[in-house]
């Protein structure tokens, strides 16, 4: 492969390939190129250097003859991709060198690319991190996925609310991708089934085509690279000439129009279900086109049929895809004369699901008149599915019941392994929203805990702490992360801890010179940095943190002598443009900072930030400079996280709940390292079941009342004062989530928090540990887990280098 075949690439010559694309692919001259013609060049002369490993990759997997595995997600929330790569392939230094030797920052090219957000966050972001793990080893993968023309929306705040613009990131040139003109296929919708010869035929209504954008992505020192093949949706007539030919210009445009609709934009909802029919259709264009996809690359290597689950391992992300089963099953019965039985067996040995959320509005259902109009094909082929399921384990569990198709139900039916996200998560998918499938099926449940790339999360987003890494342990961590315990020892070592807490130092520092360039806030480096990012829900608990923000400037403003902790508490997020509660928690939220950081009283001690548009590349900016992560959702109701790793592994402890991945992460860093506070998943499901739960915990907490009060009377809102009656209604009539209940907790627990970190070495050392011990959460480890449990799929690489170098 690369590292081991072609020779190492010289600063010289790396601006040679940068000049060279300058000129023969943007047609600039270096003297009159923008920042757009650099950035570029660049992207061009390091995508160029994973074409061989991608290759490479290719070829070795036609050799093998073995198993591919396919990802599908609707979603991948990918980021910028030049740091990305010049790591993978070590270039990091080199491009830097080179793009400096030419006169320009290499930071600001960097800081150019917009980022692919082609997901709204946790599951997105999952699929990339899994991306990039599965090429580091070296199992041969497709992600499969659609090339939305407008990704997750762009945030504003107008007055303190959220405005939505549309994101463009393709307006210019997207560097990465090979467009597959060749690679394209039809996908049917609506129309009707006709009986022919006792066989139902679908005669389709509507077609559009489904083309293929190749971007490759390269894994941990360019050994393996694999590809993720995004779908874009075309007409299959470009323009109605007759239309045109009779004056009827708009007419003439209409198909093509229709059919683009398809991959127009990213539906900007997380974990809730719209039932929109677009969305149907995304759903189905994609998967179709996917299937397709890996069976005609099946068959061109003169595969049998029978056999597809020794070669094909599809992983189902979440339910969006679900209609893969049926997919399979229909073309193996139409297209390939399979008998339906085999049909339905064969498919379920290549299928699997993973389930990544219990919040029952995230749960899709389609009313059965909308999926018969457009899938009526399908309908019918899930109809066999649920007798088979139901003559095969005589199971009470319908697919199709009370006129919708329940695509949960029938992911994991079709699926031969369904997995949860952390340990919990898991054990709840067994107990609650599929205890009865779980009883059909028992075994098909399994766990994979989450992991994140170390590539991104650690090596490329945190270059200070990366290395005092490799100063203190070698550099073999990146691909094995568990060496990250060698830290260990060294967290009793006063000099090691004073070099870490310097890294951290200039991590805020980098954090607070960028806010300042970018929104002219201006920050005290030496306050605790007390980050909560991640999407806006009540589930999260946003508006928590919030309350306990307004109760501690109300103790500050109480006693402004006391000995306070400085803190700088930090928001990032974006909500479901139509989810109305979220926006209220994002407004109140900025209300309260106007407020607040105006204080004088309170001002060095207090401040609250809520920078706008929060995205991959601002959470790269702000996680390494986090001195406290929040995790402080309901218990049971967050399947995992994963930012509570990223957070971790960057060195900053945790105030949280037992809820998701933090259980496995409190077991991992040790609970002396570790905020936990409120109530467990099990006193959740108890404490809603007694009446007035919230007006008594309201009642029983004077700081919490207090701080209601405020709120409700408009106190943030002095220009509108009802502005949070409402909000502050439905915490005390119907507190779903449990605000009321665990505030106490927590707020005592953001206490003992001041006081840790008031002791500034004991702090040091605990987020030394932290880092130290989360190497677990490597999402490394996690596909190790999927090819072992789940896909029986093989790494074609040998030994990892790093490993060889250790032994
Ligand atoms: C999005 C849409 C539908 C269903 C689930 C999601 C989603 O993003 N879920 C999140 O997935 C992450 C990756 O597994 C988890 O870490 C989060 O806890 C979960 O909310």
């Amino acid at each position: 492969m690369s590292d081991m075949s072609s020779p190492p690439v010289t600063p010289q010559a790396f601006s040679a390939d940068i000049l060279r694309h300058l000129k023969q692919s943007l047609g600039k001259d270096a003297s009159h190129a923008a920042l757009y013609d650099w950035r570029m060049a660049l992207s061009l002369a390091l995508r160029d250097r994973v074409v061989d490993p991608w290759f490479e990759s290719t070829r070795k997997t036609y050799e093998a003859r073995g198993k591919r595995v396919y990802y599908l997600s609707m979603e991948f929330l990918i980021g910028r991709l030049i740091e990305d790569v010049a790591v993978n392939l070590g270039l990091d230094a080199v491009a830097q060198e080179a793009l400096e030797s030419l006169g320009q920052d290499y930071a600001k090219v960097v800081a150019d690319e917009p980022d692919a957000a082609l997901g709204n966050g946790g599951l997105g972001r999952l699929a990339a991190c899994f991306m990039d793990s599965l090429s580091t080893l070296g199992i041969p993968a497709y992600g499969y996925g659609i090339r939305y023309e407008h990704g997750l929306f762009e945030q504003h705040f107008k007055d303190g609310a959220q405005m939505e613009t549309a994101e463009t990131w393709l307006a210019q040139r997207h560097a990465w991708e090979f467009e597959r003109p060749e690679v394209s296929y039809p996908i049917h919708f609506g129309g009707v089934l006709r009986e022919v010869d006792g066989a139902q035929v679908w005669e389709p209504g509507e077609t559009v085509m489904a083309s293929a954008y190749d971007t490759p992505v390269v894994g941990w020192q360019g050994r393996w690279a694999n590809t993720l093949r995004l779908w874009a949706a075309q007409p299959t007539m470009a323009f109605d000439l007759s239309s045109f030919n009779r004056g009827d210009y708009m007419g003439a445009s209409a198909p093509e129009a229709l059919a683009r609709t398809i991959s127009r934009v990213l539906y900007p909802d997380d974990t809730t279900e719209d039932g929109k029919e677009l969305r149907l259709k995304q759903e189905y264009f994609f998967t179709s086109a996917s299937i397709q996809d890996l069976l005609r690359r099946f068959l061109s290597e003169g595969g049998d049929l029978a056999a597809l689950a020794d070669h094909v391992a599809i992983q189902l992300n979440d339910t969006h895809p679900a209609i893969a089963g049926p997919e399979l099953v229909r073309l193996l019965i139409d297209a390939h004369g399979m008998e339906v039985a085999l049909a339905i067996s064969t498919a379920r040995a290549c299928l699997a699901y993973t389930n990544h959320t219990l919040l029952p509005e995230a749960l899709e259902r389609w009313p059965e008149d909308l999926f018969i109009r457009v899938l009526p094909r399908h309908h019918r082929i899930i109809a066999l599915i649920e007798a088979a399921h139901l003559a095969e384990t005589g199971s009470h569990v319908r697919i199709i019941e009370h006129g919708e198709v329940k695509m949960g139900e029938l992911a994991f039916v079709m699926a031969h392994r369904v997995n949860g996200v952390s340990a919990l998560h898991s054990d709840l998918v067994k107990e609650t929203v599929f205890a009865d499938l779980n009883r059909d099926y028992p075994g098909r449940i399994i766990n994979q805990t989450n992991g994140i790339t170390p590539r991104r999360w650690l090596y490329s987003c945190n270059p200070a702490l990366r290395d005092l890494i490799n100063e203190t342990i070698g550099t073999a961590w990146p691909d094995d992360l568990q060496q990250l315990e060698g830290l260990s020892t060294h967290a009793s070592d006063a000099a090691f801890l004073e070099r870490f807490q310097a890294a951290k130092d200039t991590n805020k520092a980098r954090l607070a010179n960028w806010l300042k360039a970018r929104d002219g806030v201006v920050l005290d480096p030496a306050a605790m940095f007390d980050v909560q990012i991640k999407r806006i829900h009540e589930y999260k608990r946003q508006l928590m943190n919030l309350l306990e923000t307004i109760a501690l400037w109300n103790d500050i403003r109480d006693t402004p002598n006391g000995n306070w902790t400085p803190r700088v508490k930090i928001f990032g997020g974006k909500a479901a443009p139509g989810y109305v509660v979220a926006k209220e928690i994002i407004h109140l939220i900025n209300d309260a900072a106007a407020l607040i950081n105006a204080d004088p009283v309170t001002k060095d001690l207090l401040q609250i930030v809520y920078p706008e548009n929060y995205n991959v590349s601002m959470a790269e900016i702000l996680i390494p400079a986090a001195d406290l992560s929040e995790q402080i959702s309901t218990a049971g109701k967050e399947a995992s996280g994963t930012g509570n790793m990223k957070f971790a592994l960057n060195g900053a402890p945790t105030i949280g709940t037992l809820d998701g991945a933090n259980v496995e992460i409190r077991d991992c860093v040790g609970a002396e390292n570790f905020f936990l506070f409120g109530l467990t998943a099990a006193e959740v499901v108890a404490r809603r079941a007694e009446p007035s739960y919230a007006r008594r915990a309201v009642e029983a907490s004077p700081r919490l009342a207090r701080v209601l009060k405020q709120i409700e009377s408009g106190v943030f809102s002095p220009s509108e004062k009802a502005r949070y009656a409402g909000l502050v209604q439905g915490l005390v009539d119907h507190d779903y989530f449990l605000v009321t209940c665990d505030f106490d907790s927590y707020f005592e627990t953001q206490r003992e928090v001041d006081t840790a970190f008031a002791d500034q070495s004991a702090w040091t050392r605990m987020a030394a540990l932290n880092t130290a011990r989360v190497g677990w959460f490597s999402s490394d480890r996690t596909i190790a887990g999927y090819a072992r449990d789940i896909w029986n799929a093989p790494s074609l690489i040998g030994p990892r280098r790093s490993q060889k170098d250790v032994a």
